[in-house]
């Protein structure tokens, strides 16, 4: 197995990210370094910024990840403001903004930075689309995970265990692409 650093805080995307790579041959190895978010209009700005930054202080091969929940009716809000209102007005703030609104439609973006040392990182996107629920459902996962349906399935990514939101998330999506690249850069 290959060793591959996770350079996150969230606990969720490793044990989503190990479950993905596993049968790929990478073990993925988390790396709570923290890193500062740059305030950007892109998730992709924000890791190919974040992966520069690291780089200047952990000299092996990594990842790491942007993510965010861009909702239709508000303009894409929250976005790359995703973690900021998770913490603030949650769960519960998201569904008030939305009560009696009709388009429920919204995307989840993964971008993730693949970086070698010296070398310029390797930006990788996913992207899952759904619908936001009208209640919260089911305590898996983590974040928006309780209300989000993606688009072919019946309950939210908070119904359903790491292998199966796998199947649908941005971030299965993502990390399907980084696993072509991480091949072919053997
Ligand atoms: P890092 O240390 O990797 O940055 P984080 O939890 O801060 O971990 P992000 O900034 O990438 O992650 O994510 C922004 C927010 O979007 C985060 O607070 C999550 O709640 C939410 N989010 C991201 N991916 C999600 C997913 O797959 N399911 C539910 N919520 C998600």
């Amino acid at each position: 197995m290959k060793k591959l650093f996770f350079i996150t805080s969230n606990k969720g995307k490793v044990h989503e990210a190990t479950e993905k790579l596993r049968p790929l041959g990478f073990s993925v190895v988390q790396k709570d370094l923290g890193y500062p978010e740059v305030q950007a209009d892109f998730l992709e700005e924000v890791a190919a910024w974040g992966a520069t930054h690291v780089q200047g202080r952990f000299n092996h091969p990594f990842m790491l990840e942007d993510a965010g929940l861009f909702i239709d009716a508000l303009q894409g809000f929250p976005g790359v403001y995703s973690k900021y209102v998770f913490f603030t007005i949650g769960l519960e703030g998201i569904l008030r903004l939305l009560r009696g609104v009709e388009n429920r439609k919204a995307v989840f973006r993964s971008v993730y930075a693949y970086s070698k040392p010296g070398k310029k990182p390797i930006i990788v996107i996913g992207e899952c689309t759904g619908v936001i629920s009208t209640e919260k459902q089911g305590n898996h996962g983590f974040g928006y995970d309780p209300i989000f349906i993606p688009v072919g399935a019946q309950k939210t990514f908070g119904e359903m265990t790491v292998v199966e939101k796998n199947q649908y998330s941005h971030r299965g999506k993502a990390l399907d692409k980084l696993a072509i690249v991480l091949k072919d850069l053997q």
